[in-house]
């Protein structure tokens, strides 16, 4: 065992397919983090299943269950530092973490979004870039604040909106990128390249592309 890899939970509520990029990622030989712990506030989440299959210790906290959202925080709390857990990924995770927990995980808690942010917080996001008319579409990775979607942007990746294309291509063809740009930005953060310095995230040059931007990462 690599003492230095960093150990990950990633929070989930349904499909789980970023989870299983994360999955992936971290199985590979020399990746600098594990997954270690995969949480759903939903029992019923088929991500816990991909988690299962990979042998990963699994947790359901279901806030209502707990009586409300601070109970369910605090529980999330003591399971993430019993796990002795470095790093937060939320992976199509959809409760709303307030402040306190935000403030005690601050440079420690990521989210991957299906936009191009800031365009496009919120739901529903691959329709309304269609409706919006852009031409050019996408994800981004971003530290967690009290915000929604909102945080320093890490990592981005474009991807072009086709002249026929609907919102579950469009969505088809983020996710792909979804995949590749969630490990490439969870490995930069645990080979301390990503610094949060001024309200914003800051890539080390070595993280730095050709275009100078960590935009549309190749597979690793
Ligand atoms: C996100 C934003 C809003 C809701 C759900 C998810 C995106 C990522 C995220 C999860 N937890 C977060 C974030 C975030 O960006 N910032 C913070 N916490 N602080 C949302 O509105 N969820 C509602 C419930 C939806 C449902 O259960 O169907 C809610 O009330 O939590
Ligand atoms: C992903 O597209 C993720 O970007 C999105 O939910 C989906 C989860 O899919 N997250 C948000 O919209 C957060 N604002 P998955 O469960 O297959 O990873």
């Amino acid at each position: 065992m690599n003492p230095a890899r960093k150990r990950v939970a990633v929070l989930i509520s349904g499909r789980g397919s970023n989870l299983q990029a994360l999955i992936d990622a971290t199985d590979q030989k020399g990746f600098p983090a594990e997954v270690a712990l995969v949480i759903s506030d939903r029992p019923d989440a088929q991500g816990l299943q991909r988690a299962e299959r990979a042998g990963i210790a699994r947790l359901v906290l279901v806030p209502k269950e707990l009586g409300g959202r601070a109970a369910f925080e605090g529980a999330l709390d003591e399971a993430l530092r019993e796990a002795g857990i470095d790093l937060i990924c939320l992976a199509g995770f959809m409760r709303i973490l307030g402040a306190d927990f935000v403030a005690r995980w601050q440079g420690r808690l990521i989210n991957i979004h299906p936009s191009l942010l800031p365009a496009f917080p919120g739901l529903d996001t691959h329709q309304r870039a269609l409706e919006a008319g852009v031409k050019l579409h996408g994800c981004s990775v971003h530290f967690v604040d009290a915000g929604v979607d909102s945080g320093p942007i890490i990592g981005q990746a474009a991807v072009p909106v086709l002249p026929d294309d609907d919102a579950d291509g469009l969505a088809d063809r983020v996710l792909a990128a979804e995949h590749r740009l969630y490990s490439r930005c969870l490995e930069l953060i645990c080979l301390d390249q990503v610094q949060l310095l001024g309200g914003g995230a800051k890539l080390a040059p070595a993280a730095a592309t050709k275009s100078g931007a960590l935009a549309n990462p190749e597979p690793r």
